[in-house]
Parts: structure tokens; C-alpha cells; sequence
């Protein structure tokens, strides 16, 4: 069990040399311990948000010459007393520092545990809290935008926006609850499935938003597939603009994963260039094949390329039969049209082909974009909120099927009070999201994921 009134100090920055280091002391012995190692002004007397010039010392020995930030309760962050004491970044003065502040009464803090204050000191929700690590995490511009958003609050306001109705909803229903004998409903039955439905249909928005969530956040793992020699690893280097794989006119020359990310339009697209797909009795190159399957299956996206000269139709058909039993998003892409003019005519009776010729560097902004719209992109530019995180996934589906439980009890005509079970349910649900709803077990799993110092 923590303890959440005591006073904490870790260092903020990262661990290493750097030319100053912050550490961090909250709560509300923050100050005072703070003061009696910092030769200065006295800290306990100046106001908030001021800074201060001193020296660090152990009993007169001087330690560090630093710079001290107040921030008096409840303007912090954590919403307690904070003092943050940049110091010259060498960890042996960090540690030093650090131990005087322990020895002055304050304790190490856990990971994520000032965030966690702020939490519980209703600076943030749980939503904004979890958007705080997706900040410090953040290395595309588009995982930017979404972890900027959510921790301003823009998607916690969403969810509070439909627990809200749903309140307004279920507080109906509990009238006629209080009012079982007389047998009334307050609540008109269409209106309410209506409500209900429209509700149901914003969570189930927010649900689908995180197929596109996620790869915002985590990258879009992209494997680019078809038979040897169709210019697969060509592809590679003109999307990477550099020459990382080999490339020859040899069948079979790539064996293992070749791999790099590069972002587009703020999206990071991990492309994995693969051993060519072919019947081999070569020991090497079928292994490779075989890692080619498996890599395959995780991808999030699929190229598959091939040479438009050398493929038939039939071919073609076998090929995209066999992605498709994957259910995995793809990409059919054909090369080499520097090569032909002709040959593409033959594939006039497939949808959606997109044709480059990789080694000259034709086709492949259309490619790009076609790679944006098969992650669904365009819905996240027009601003709409988008889930990116597992644990509101998660949240959001179980408040879509107590949605559901609802709409079949008022379908069914159920009694009031199982409609009212229900609505809990949701609501229960919904709160879990922003941490209206929490307990011991939810917080450990969330802010033990953080980094310590934040
Ligand atoms: N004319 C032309 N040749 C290309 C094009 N793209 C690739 N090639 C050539 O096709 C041959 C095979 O290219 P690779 O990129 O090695 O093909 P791969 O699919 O990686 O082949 P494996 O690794 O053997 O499976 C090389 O000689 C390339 O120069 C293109 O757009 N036009
Ligand atoms: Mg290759």
C-alpha cells in the first residue's frame, strides 16, 4: 500500500552526464527539507513559482552551486509543494544531492508516483496521466498530435461527454425504479433507445478509431512480399532513399529481414524487406522463406510486388488469394514500368493496382499516399478523437457490449431494475477510462509503466 503524504525525490532528467540535472521533491515536507541544505534565500519564506540561486551543502561543505524552482500547493504539478533543484549534471553529484534530501527526510519515489499524486490530487485524470507517458515516448509527429490532445484533455472530455448522457439516462430509469409498485415509465421507450443508440454508436467510433491508434503510437510494421527478383529490396531503398539492402538480378539474393523506418506524413512505417517467395531446395533461402511467412503474419500492412513482365494473371490471383486469407490490410504494387508500356494492360481486370517502377523512382508518391489511406489516416487529420491506447480499448469494448445489453432488456421489455443493472454496467465502464471508476490494483499497473522522476 502507498502512501501518498509523504515527501518524494527523484531525479528528472535522464541518468547519465548532461550539463544540469533536475531532481524533483513533492509533497508537503518538500520545502522545509529542501531549505536546509540549500544556502540562499530561505526557501520557506519565498512565494510560489520563483526561482533561486544557491549552493548545496552538507553541514558547510559545499556540494553544488544550483538553482532552485518553488511551487507552492496546489499550483504544481503533483498539486503538493514541489521544489526542483537544478544542479550540474555529473550523477555523482546527483547522488550526493539526492542522499542530503533522503537523509533530510524525504524518500526515493516509485516510478510514475508524481504523476500518480496528480491523479489523485485531481490535477488530471487517468486518461491525461496515461498521455503523460505517451509524451515521453512520443518520436513521430502524428503520435505527438494524438498524446498532445489526450493530455490536454481532449479525449477525456469526449468520454465524459458520453457518461454524462448516459447518466442523465440512467437516472431516468432509477425513477421509475423508486416508483416499481405504481408500475409507471417515466422514460419513454423509444426515446430511450435512441439515446442508447447514438451512444452505443460514438463508443463503437471510438473503438474502430484504434486500429489507426495504434499505429499512430507503435508504427505501422509494413512487409513488403512477392517472388524473387520483382524488386522488393529496390523498393526498400527508394522508400528509405539510401541503399540498405542488396540488390541484384540473381533470384534469392535477400535471405534474412532487412528493415527501417522512415515516416511518412508524421507516421512511422517500419518496411520489412523479405526473402523472395518461391519453391527452393536451397536449405538457406527456404528458411528464409519460411521467416518471410511468419513476418507476414504480423504485419500490420502488406506489399506485395511483382515484376509486370514477368507475372501472369493467374499468378496474380494465386498470390492475392493467399494474402487475403491472412485478413490483413495490403497493397498490390506492380514494377518495373520503365520496362513496358504494354504489359500493364494485362492486369486491367484488377482493382487497384498501384504501378511504380521502384528503381526509378516512379509511382512512388502515389504509393505513399495509398500507404496513408490503407491505415485509414485521413480520419485522423480531420481532428477526430482517436483511442490509442489498449486499457480504453479495452474499456470502450465492454461498454459497447453493456450498451447492447441494454438495448436488447429495452427491446424485451425487461424490468426496470435489470435495464438499470445494465446502465451501471456502462457507466462503470466509461469511468474506468478517466478513473472516475479505480482501485489499487489499475494504478499499479499504470504508473509502474513510467519512468521514475515522473
Ligand atoms: N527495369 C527495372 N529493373 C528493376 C526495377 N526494380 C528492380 N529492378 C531490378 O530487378 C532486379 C531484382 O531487384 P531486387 O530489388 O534485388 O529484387 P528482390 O525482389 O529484392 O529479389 P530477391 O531478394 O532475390 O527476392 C535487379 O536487377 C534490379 O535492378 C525497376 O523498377 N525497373
Ligand atoms: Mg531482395
Amino acid at each position: 500500500m502507498l502512501i501518498h503524504n509523504d515527501t518524494i525525490v527523484a531525479l528528472a532528467t535522464a541518468n547519465g552526464v548532461g550539463a544540469i540535472a533536475v531532481i524533483r521533491i513533492s509533497g508537503p515536507e518538500a520545502i522545509a527539507i529542501a531549505s536546509t541544505v540549500f544556502k540562499g534565500k530561505n526557501l520557506i519564506d519565498v512565494p510560489t513559482h520563483t526561482v533561486h540561486f544557491g549552493l548545496i551543502h552538507r553541514n558547510g561543505e559545499p556540494i553544488d552551486e544550483v538553482v532552485a524552482t518553488i511551487f507552492k500547493s496546489p499550483k504544481s504539478y503533483t498539486g503538493d509543494d514541489i521544489v526542483e533543484i537544478s544542479c550540474h549534471g555529473s550523477s555523482f553529484i546527483v547522488k550526493k544531492i539526492m542522499q542530503l534530501l533522503i537523509a533530510g527526510g524525504a524518500r526515493y519515489a516509485r516510478a510514475g508516483e508524481f504523476t500518480l499524486r496528480a491523479f489523485l490530487n485531481g490535477k488530471i485524470d487517468l486518461a491525461q496521466a496515461e498521455a503523460v507517458a505517451d509524451m515521453i515516448a512520443v518520436d513521430s509527429e502524428a503520435s505527438h498530435i494524438a498524446a498532445i490532445a489526450q493530455m490536454r484533455g481532449g479525449f477525456s472530455q469526449d468520454i465524459i461527454n458520453l457518461r454524462q448522457e448516459l447518466l442523465n439516462f440512467a437516472s431516468l430509469i432509477e425513477l421509475e425504479l423508486d416508483f416499481s409498485e405504481e408500475d409507471v415509465e417515466f422514460a419513454d421507450r423509444k426515446k430511450l433507445t435512441d439515446l442508447v443508440t447514438s451512444i452505443k454508436r460514438s463508443v463503437d467510433a471510438l473503438i474502430k478509431s484504434f486500429d489507426l491508434g495504434n499505429v499512430i503510437k507503435n508504427g505501422v510494421p509494413t512487409v513488403i512480399v512477392g517472388k524473387p527478383n520483382a524488386g522488393k529490396s529496390t523498393l526498400l531503398n527508394a522508400l528509405l532513399k539510401e541503399d540498405k539492402a542488396m540488390v541484384s538480378e540473381i533470384a534469392g539474393t535477400t535471405r534474412d529481414f532487412i528493415e527501417d523506418e522512415i515516416s511518412i506524413e508524421g507516421v512511422n512505417f517500419r518496411f520489412v524487406d523479405t526473402a523472395g517467395l518461391r519453391e527452393t531446395i536451397d536449405k538457406l533461402e527456404h528458411m528464409g522463406i519460411e521467416r518471410t511467412r511468419q513476418k507476414m503474419k504480423q504485419a500490420s500492412l502488406i506489399i506485395y510486388l511483382f515484376d509486370v513482365n514477368t507475372t501472369s494473371e493467374n499468378e496474380l490471383i494465386e498470390a492475392i488469394d493467399e494474402i487475403k486469407l491472412l485478413s490483413i490490410p495490403y497493397l498490390i504494387v506492380g514494377n518495373k514500368i520503365d520496362t513496358t508500356s504494354k504489359k500493364i494492360h494485362a492486369f486491367r481486370n484488377f482493382d487497384g493496382i498501384i504501378y511504380i517502377s521502384a528503381a526509378h523512382n516512379a509511382g512512388l508518391e502515389a504509393l505513399r499516399t495509398k500507404l496513408l489511406e490503407a491505415i485509414n489516416y485521413a480520419s485522423f487529420k480531420t481532428g477526430n478523437t482517436i483511442v490509442t491506447n489498449m486499457r480504453h480499448f479495452e474499456s470502450l469494448s465492454n461498454t459497447t457490449t453493456s450498451l447492447h445489453k441494454v438495448l436488447l432488456a429495452i427491446e424485451q421489455k425487461t424490468a426496470s431494475d435489470f435495464l438499470a443493472q445494465d446502465i451501471r454496467q456502462a457507466l462503470y465502464f466509461l469511468g474506468e477510462i478517466t478513473g472516475e471508476i479505480t482501485n489499487d490494483d489499475l494504478l499499479g499497473n499504470i504508473f509502474s509503466k513510467f519512468c521514475i522522476g515522473k
